[in-house]
């Protein structure tokens, strides 16, 4: 059950489309039948999907304020896609839930197939505490996170399940000798931080190539009007294989979040390249980056931290970083962990029934 953020393949639903697919993927490779509940427009080579009409108008949960109520909309895709997986649930072992909203944790008592909720990021209002938590109070091992980090966000973190994230690594082409050039990807949003990445660049005079949406067109151009003299190139959003051999020439990845990020699927996309990480110490890039030998974690907020980092950039094996991505972050790393996952929960289900 996808996000209701956006169609498959647009860029809105960020990290957890690529999340879905390649969870979908290896557990096809594995034997498993599934079909992908998706929002109307969505495309995913070859996975099998059922595409849901409906408007795309859910608030994206990192906008709201902690206080904020639930809001749905006429015709929201989030119901109508809930009530096409009430309508098939017998024909299924388990539902894997994806979208970081309030409806899916609600209905999961209410259905007789057991939902496996994978939460994609950190604690952000009151009332989807509440209803994460009582959802893995009453569903034991039915919260999945990416970290330990942002579990630590929850009163209830002890209960949540971390399952890391993972990908197709044969798609992410190792490069030993980079270019002179730096890269920032991600949605381009306020809570990415990407002006940092910018005045870094512009402060050593490296060129910082740009990959990702473009969701936040008015907070893209305050930064170009801010920084005229920083060399950077917007590439675009590009589909994973040329991210990757677009990604694998840069000297290094700056990963600014001004939010805790959940995890940091970019960053294990760029140590798949061989490309070494310079963040900041937030959110799940702290259980990612391997000090001093992976890349460096940064003082939060401090471009002047990005730059002393940048300088050090030699120090880093690039081998290195592709080695923790296999060891780690393989598809066979991460469905090891989610089959794991899947069945635990199914064995909870027997014990309480
Ligand atoms: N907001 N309401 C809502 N629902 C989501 O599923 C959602 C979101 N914001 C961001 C998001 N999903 C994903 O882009 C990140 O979790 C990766």
């Amino acid at each position: 059950m996808s996000t209701p953020m956006g169609p498959l393949g647009s860029g809105l639903g960020g990290g957890v489309e690529l999340t879905l697919s390649n969870i979908a993927t290896e557990m096809l490779r594995r034997g498993y039948k599934l079909e992908i509940v998706a929002p109307q427009g969505s495309i995913s080579n070859s996975l099998p999907i059922r595409e849901i009409p409906g408007e795309l108008i859910q608030i994206p949960a990192q906008n709201q304020s902690r206080s904020d109520p639930i809001l749905l909309h006429k015709n929201s895709v989030l119901a109508n896609m809930w009530d096409y997986a009430r309508q098939v649930q017998s024909d299924y072992d388990l539902i894997v839930n994806f979208a970081y909203d309030w409806l899916p944790l609600y209905l999961t008592p209410f259905f007789n197939c057991p939902i496996a909720h994978l939460i994609s990021m950190g604690s952000l209002t009151d009332v989807m505490d509440e209803i994460i938590e009582q959802v893995a109070i009453n569903f034991p091992a039915s919260i999945g996170v990416h970290s330990q980090t942002q579990a630590a966000t929850f009163t209830f973190a002890e209960r949540c399940i971390c399952l890391l994230n993972g990908m197709d690594l044969s798609i992410y082409q190792f490069c030993q000798e980079p270019t002179q050039s730096l890269a920032w990807v991600g949605r381009i949003a306020p809570e990415k931080g990407l002006e940092d990445a910018v005045a870094a660049a512009e402060m050593t005079g490296i060129k910082l190539k740009i990959f990702g949406l473009k969701q936040d067109v008015a907070y893209w151009e305050k930064i170009c009007q801010e920084y005229p003299n920083a060399a950077i190139e917007y590439v675009g959003f590009l589909p994973t294989l040329e991210l990757q051999k677009e990604l694998g020439k840069c000297q290094a990845l700056l990963v600014t979040p001004r939010w805790i990020e959940a995890f940091g699927n970019v960053a294990i996309e760029a140590l798949a390249c061989g490309v070494p990480l310079i963040a900041y110490r937030r959110g799940g890039l702290t259980e990612i980056v391997q000090e001093g030998k992976t890349g460096f974690l940064v003082e939060p907020d401090s471009v002047q931290g990005l730059v002393e980092a940048i300088k050090h950039l030699d120090n880093i094996d690039r081998q290195t970083c592709r080695q923790q991505a296999e060891t780690l972050y393989s598809l066979e790393a991460m469905g090891d962990r989610t089959e794991e996952w899947f069945k635990e929960i199914l064995r909870k289900k027997i014990l309480k029934s």
